[in-house]
C-alpha cells in the first residue's frame, strides 16, 4: 500500500521567508497525523537548535505517524539527528557526474564509501531506525552509479531509496526522462543482488509536472510519495499533499484511508504561518474551489451541482458557493436572494434586473461582491429606485 511522507516542515520551511516555531510544528505534525500521513520528516537537527527541539518534542508528541530527521552524509550529524529519538532518517548525497567532480571534488568509489560508512554507523546505532538513502538529482545521474550507490546503501542498512527530481527534470511525456523508468530500473537492478527495499519518489514542481510525476511513479509501484501542503518547497516547490491525496482516493478507492475532512485546517494553519496565501483556485481547498461564478454555470448548479463539479466539497468541509459579478445572470441573483434570505424578492422581475444591472456596475469597478455583507444594502438601494420608478409610473 502506498505510504505517503510529508515534507512541509522540511522541505516547505526551505521556502524563502518561510519559517515555523516548534509550537507550529507540532500543530501542523498533529494535523498531518490526523489525516493519515505515514511519515513526517521534520527537519535537519544540525541546521539549528531550535529545529533539533522541534524534532525531538514531535518524536515525543505519541503520533501515529513516524517521525523523520534530514541529515546530510555526515557521521555527525546523523547523531545529531538519532539523540532526537526519530523513528526514520533520511540520508542524501548526490552520486552525478557534475555534483562529485565540479561541487565535492571526489571519485565515485569515495563517495559510495562515504554513503555506506554514514548509513551502517546509523543501522548500528539504532536497529529499528527506517533509513532512507537518497542520491540526489537522482534522475539526472548516470543510472549506474545511481544503482552502484542504492546496492551499498542498502547494503549497509538502508530500508527506503529514494528517486529525487531535485530540479523538476522528469517527465511523463519523453521516456528517457519518466520518473516511473527509474522506479522500474532500479527495482529491477536491486532485485538483481536479492535486495528489495521500499522505492521513494521525490518530485519537484519546475516545470509543474510534480503531481503527474508522482502519479507516474505510483503507476510503477513506488511504495512512498513525498508531499506538502500547498507544495511548498525550494524554488517551486514540490507535489501538493491534497492533490495527490484526493487523485490517489479516486485511482484506488481501496486506499481511502486518509481523512481529508481535516486538509481544511491544515491548510489554513500552514498558510497562516507561512504567510502564504493559499491561492483562490487551488484545487479542493482554494476560496473558488467550489464557487460557480458565470450565469449559465449558476443557473445550471441551482438545478444539480453535479452540473459543474465532480467532487463533492462536503467530502472536504466545504459547501458549494456563488460569486456575483460581470458574468451574473438572473439566476446568480435570484440563488444569491434566497441565500440572504430574500427569496420573496424573486418574483419581482424588474427588481432582480435592476439588481442584475447594479452588481454589474459594482464588478466593473473591480470590487468582489460579498453577498452576506453587500447584497442587503444593493437590495435596498435598487428597491428605492425601484419605488420611486412604480410610482412614477403609477402617476403617469
Ligand atoms: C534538499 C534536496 C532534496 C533532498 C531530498 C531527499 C531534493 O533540499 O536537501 O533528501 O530525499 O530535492 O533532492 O530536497
Ligand atoms: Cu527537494
Amino acid at each position: 500500500m502506498i505510504q505517503i511522507l510529508d515534507s512541509t516542515l522540511r522541505e516547505g520551511e526551505q521556502t524563502p521567508g518561510v519559517y515555523f516555531s516548534p509550537e507550529t510544528k507540532l500543530a501542523i505534525a498533529q494535523l498531518l497525523d490526523q489525516i493519515g500521513i505515514d511519515i513526517i520528516e521534520v527537519g535537519n537537527p544540525a541546521v539549528d537548535t531550535e529545529i533539533a527541539l522541534a524534532v525531538t518534542n514531535i518524536a515525543k508528541a505519541g503520533l501515529k505517524a513516524k517521525i523523520g530527521a534530514h541529515s546530510l552524509c555526515r557521521l555527525d550529524d546523523v547523531s545529531k539527528a538519532l539523540d532526537c529519538g526519530v523513528d526514520f532518517l533520511g540520508v542524501f548525497f548526490s552520486i552525478s557526474q557534475k555534483r562529485l567532480q565540479q561541487d565535492y571534488n571526489i571519485s565515485l568509489e569515495s563517495a559510495i564509501d562515504r554513503i555506506a560508512e554514514v548509513i551502517s554507523y546509523a543501522r548500528n546505532q539504532q536497529q529499528d531506525l527506517i533509513i532512507r538513502y537518497t542520491p540526489e538529482d537522482t534522475v539526472r545521474s548516470p543510472i549506474e552509479n545511481v544503482t552502484a550507490a542504492a546496492i551499498a546503501a542498502v547494503q549497509a542498512g538502508a530500508n527506503i531509496i529514494s528517486i529525487a527530481d531535485t530540479t523538476g527534470y522528469a517527465t511523463p511525456f519523453q521516456s528517457s526522462r519518466r520518473i516511473s523508468g527509474y522506479v522500474t530500473t532500479i527495482k529491477e537492478a536491486l532485485a538483481n543482488y536479492n535486495l528489495y527495499p521500499m522505492i521513494e519518489v521525490h518530485c519537484h514542481n519546475d516545470r509543474g509536472l510534480a503531481l503527474a510525476n508522482g502519479l507516474d511513479a505510483y503507476h510503477a509501484g513506488a511504495d512512498v510519495i513525498d508531499v506538502s501542503v500547498m507544495g511548498l518547497g525550494e524554488r517551486s516547490g514540490i507535489v501538493d499533499i491534497g492533490e495527490l491525496l484526493a487523485n490517489l482516493m479516486e485511482i484506488n478507492p481501496e486506499q481511502s484511508r486518509w481523512k481529508l475532512e481535516y486538509l481544511k485546517d491544515l491548510y489554513y494553519l500552514v498558510s497562516h504561518y507561512s504567510n502564504i496565501p493559499i491561492p483562490p483556485h487551488h484545487p479542493l481547498v482554494g476560496k473558488n474551489a467550489f464557487t460557480h461564478y458565470a450565469g449559465v454555470h449558476v443557473s445550471a448548479i441551482a438545478k444539480d451541482e453535479s452540473l459543474y463539479q465532480s467532487l463533492d466539497p462536503q467530502n472536504l468541509g466545504f459547501k458549494s458557493d456563488i460569486a456575483l459579478g460581470m458574468q451574473s445572470g438572473i439566476s446568480s441573483i435570484s440563488l444569491a436572494l434566497k441565500q440572504i434570505n430574500r427569496e420573496d424578492l424573486i418574483s419581482d422581475r424588474n427588481l432582480v434586473a435592476k439588481i442584475l444591472k447594479e452588481v454589474k456596475e459594482i464588478a466593473k469597478r473591480g470590487t468582489l461582491i460579498n453577498i452576506e455583507k453587500e447584497l442587503p444594502a444593493i437590495v435596498e438601494y435598487c428597491s428605492s429606485i425601484n419605488l420611486s420608478i412604480n410610482k412614477m409610473v403609477g402617476i403617469l
